[in-house]
């Protein structure tokens, strides 16, 4: 039997009556579900009786129930009519926010101040997230800032084909401290986590969004904690939410999320400063060493006349030892621009270009751990761009003609946000002209002009949704291999599976679930739409949700299933393609 799209833990959605008022509930509200995994740190610290902070178990859920700023305790009775101890939590309404947000928090035992934190905790973290994958829209992950960068930096490379948002946060005061940054960071994450897809492993920090892999931590007191030196925020808060989804790096292979949890620990940071001792050097790429950081000056550079050392890297290289050059400086990178440079690349030393210590450590760990690549490709790895943790400066260029400069110049347009404007309003508009005409060149073009491929229309719906209701399995393919996500909703909620469902294009539907697709919403809708099916005779149809994922022994909101209906028309063909889904064929609907 295939798994039902609802999730286990949250209640599927059931419209019920506010009992003061008679108004239906939660029909026409949207909502979306977020997974808040807690795994220690500041944000939920109390000061202990060496009045130092520590983490205390269960404090913090129960503390948020009672802030009605953090949870609508009305609207989650009203929701679930479960008791006000078990029921989901919920963000109060937010202005100028498409869903609500119904969160559920998993507390890990023990919690951690995050100094405390191995490589074991992100792989428990990645497990955590590859189970509740499809049950949720988007993850946030509360963390202690101390080590957050290292966490985020190492999710960014496990969690492979990643499609949702996952967001980890923290906060440098309790949140049950009055001045706290720990309610905005908290809030903020659940929102942009909730209503954006952005297939990346981001921290949120300070009114900004940024690439996890790309942050460092750079003030122990300072409210705006972390920095990313080498690439702007994903997303800026303000009174709005303003993403730029330009620089969202996106997956852009047809294969369905997973999680690599197996991290080689023998790999270490490695700080040159002058005068640095032979010995010091020489133990530090001893066995069992398999890969470092070599943390260099300036634009990558070592002195170039310590022979000692350079004959130590040589002979670790030629040992297999994986070394990767990073820079000390925040900002910049790593390019051969001068003769102490340029020493490295000739004992096979890997440029890392202008990746953090952090990301090019826990991606050593990473690769190193991937026992199915051999040495050369997990060095070509460390040197590849693989979640938009490096600037390579091998990178192609992008079309020097830029279209939207061409129009913008016929309509003597000429500000920033006036040319922002119009790329945004003319390329979605041109795009699904191209997806239309069945063009993957005339896509291709639009794409070097700068165009966002998974840009939304004013319906929230992006050109897969389009190509997906036109049966197109070409344009289909090369959207997802350029990156455009599987699990964007649309206005009406609709996803584009749903779009190849009700076409009945299979090749389309095993495209999308090959790239980590699912059913979404209450599993009772897709029982009447397979009641639906079943009374038309319609195998097709009840064929497409079958390869969405569907269970065909679902039931709909009166308990009716697609057997029932078959049965009542008597369709037999249909009646022996969904028995096998049926434990109990005699099971009575609600009319007995
Ligand atoms: N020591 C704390 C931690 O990393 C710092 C914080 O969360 N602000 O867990």
């Amino acid at each position: 039997k295939s798994m039902p799209p609802a999730s286990p833990t949250l209640p599927s959605p059931t419209i019920r009556r506010n009992k003061s008022d008679g108004k239906l509930m939660a029909q026409d509200v949207k909502e979306a579900r977020v997974k808040v995994i807690y795994t220690g740190g500041t944000i939920g610290m109390v000061r202990n009786e060496r009045n130092v902070l520590a983490p205390i178990p269960n404090a913090l859920v129960r503390s948020i129930r009672k802030y009605p700023n953090i949870h609508d305790e009305d609207y989650a009775l009203r929701r679930f009519g479960a008791s006000a101890s078990m029921a989901p939590l919920v963000l109060p309404f937010v202005q100028g926010v498409d869903r609500r947000i119904i969160y559920q928090i998993t507390e890990y035992t023990p919690l951690l101040d995050s100094s405390n934190m191995t490589m074991n905790d992100w792989a428990r973290i990645a497990s955590d997230i590859q189970q509740s994958y499809e049950f949720f829209d988007g993850f946030v992950v509360l963390h202690g800032t101390d080590t957050l960068s290292y966490t985020a930096s190492a999710l960014s490379f496990m969690l492979e084909n990643l499609g949702k948002t996952v967001i980890i946060t923290g906060s440098q005061i309790p949140i049950f401290e009055t001045r706290t940054d720990g309610k905005d960071n908290f809030t903020s994450a659940l929102i942009i986590a909730g209503n954006y897809v952005i297939p990346e492993v981001c921290i949120f920090f300070g009114n900004k969004l940024m690439r996890g892999n790309r942050t460092v931590k750079v003030s122990s007191n300072a409210l705006d904690a972390f920095d990313s030196p080498n690439v702007p925020p994903l997303a800026r808060i303000g009174i709005d939410v303003n993403v730029d989804y330009r620089l969202i790096f996106r997956p852009c292979s047809i294969e369905r999320f997973s999680v690599h949890l197996n991290l080689d620990e023998n790999v270490g940071l490695l700080r040159l400063f002058p005068s640095i001792s032979h010995s010091t050097f020489r133990a530090f790429l001893a066995p069992p060493i398999r890969g470092v950081v070599l943390q260099s000056f300036g634009s990558g550079n070592i002195p170039s006349n310590r022979k000692d050392l350079i004959d130590e890297l040589r002979a670790a290289s030629e040992r297999g030892v994986i070394i990767i050059n990073c820079t000390q400086c925040p900002n910049g990178t790593v390019a051969e621009i001068y003769d102490t440079g340029k020493v490295l690349c000739d004992v096979g030393v890997i440029p890392g270009y202008d990746m953090t210590p952090e990301a090019a450590l826990s991606k050593l760990a990473y690769v190193i751990g991937k026992e199915e690549w051999s040495l050369e490709v997990k060095k070509q790895m460390m040197e590849s761009n693989l979640r938009g943790e490096l600037t390579s400066l091998k990178a192609t260029k992008m079309e020097d003609y830029d279209l939207v400069d061409a129009v913008a110049r016929s309509l003597h347009l000429s500000s920033p946000q006036e040319l922002d404007q119009l790329g945004e309003t003319l390329f979605p508009a041109m795009i699904n002209a191209a997806v239309a005409e069945g063009d993957p060149k005339k896509i291709n073009t639009l794409k070097a002009y700068g165009a966002d491929l998974s840009g939304t229309n004013h319906d929230q719906r992006t050109a897969l949704h389009l190509a997906c209701q036109l049966g197109n399995v070409e344009i289909v393919k090369y959207l997802l291999q350029n990156g455009v996500s599987v699990h964007v909703r649309d206005r009406y909620d609709r996803t584009p599976l749903l779009e190849a469902v009700s076409t009945d294009s299979h090749e389309i539907i095993q495209l999308l679930i090959n790239c980590g697709a699912h059913l979404t919403g209450s599993s009772r809708a897709v029982g009447e739409q397979l009641c639906a099916a079943a009374a038309r005779g319609s195998m097709i149809r009840l064929k497409s949700y079958q390869y969405a994922g569907a269970d065909l022994a679902q039931t709909d909101p009166s308990g009716r299933s697609a057997l029932h209906v078959a049965a009542l028309h008597g369709f037999l063909e249909v009646v022996q393609y969904v028995l096998p889904y049926f434990e109990n064929p005699n099971e009575k609907d609600m009319l007995g």
